[in-house]
């Protein structure tokens, strides 16, 4: 089985949701980005003050901030991982080459979480966090397809890439995730 893995889609395809699944049922460690910020944002930090600001406008936290988290996270890391909602953009995936190179741990697959705007925006907004509301996540959108989605070809390019269907309920997600991955 593939156990270092990423997951790769929009805001709100369900990313955090089949994370926590996957990682519980096969033992990996779940590294969700957002999770870390939030975590900051609630520990009322200086750095989270500064995040809290920029994700409540659904734009991106700095490089160098999520690179630091995900270093030090990634470093003498055992079992296996799953990258939940990192890397964000094209500065962020090429500057996690030479950390997984130097830990020799190489990604084994890209999961891309294929998904339509409107269920998007229907799910997040029945979720309703601080940055759930509908001028933000359309933001979000636009953030995700111009700094986000040139990920989709570039670990194409790497023949990493594996696409799923995301709408239908978590346990149909979660089991077209299990048969690409297993
Ligand atoms: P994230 O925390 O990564 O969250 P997300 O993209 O909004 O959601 P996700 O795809 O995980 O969806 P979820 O499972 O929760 O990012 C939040 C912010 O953090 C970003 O905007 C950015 O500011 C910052 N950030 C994070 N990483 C960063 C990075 N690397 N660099 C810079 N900034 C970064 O699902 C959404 C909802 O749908 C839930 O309510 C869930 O219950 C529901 N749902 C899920 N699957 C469903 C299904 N199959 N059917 C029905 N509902 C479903």
């Amino acid at each position: 089985m593939n156990n270092r893995l990423l997951f790769l889609g929009p805001p709100g395809a369900g990313k955090g949701t089949q994370a926590i699944r996957l990682c519980d049922s096969k033992d990996l460690m779940h590294l969700s980005t957002g999770d870390l910020l939030r975590a900051e944002v609630a520990a009322g930090t200086e750095f989270g003050l500064e995040a809290a600001a920029v994700m409540n406008r659904g734009e991106l936290v700095s490089d160098s901030l999520v690179l630091g988290i995900v270093q030090r996270k990634l470093i003498n890391q055992s079992k296996g991982w799953l990258l939940d909602g990192f890397p964000r953009n094209l500065a962020q995936a090429k500057a996690l080459n030479p950390l997984l190179e130097k830990i020799k741990q190489p990604i084994q697959a890209v999961i891309l979480l294929e998904i339509d705007d409107e269920l998007l925006v229907r799910r997040l907004l029945s979720r309703g966090r601080d940055d759930d509301n509908e001028p933000v996540i359309r933001n979000r959108l636009e953030v995700y397809k111009e700094k986000t989605a040139p990920l989709v070809n570039h670990y194409q390019d790497k023949g990493l890439l594996r696409a799923i269907k995301a709408d239908g309920t978590i346990d149909e997600v979660a089991e077209r995730i299990e048969q690409i991955i297993s």
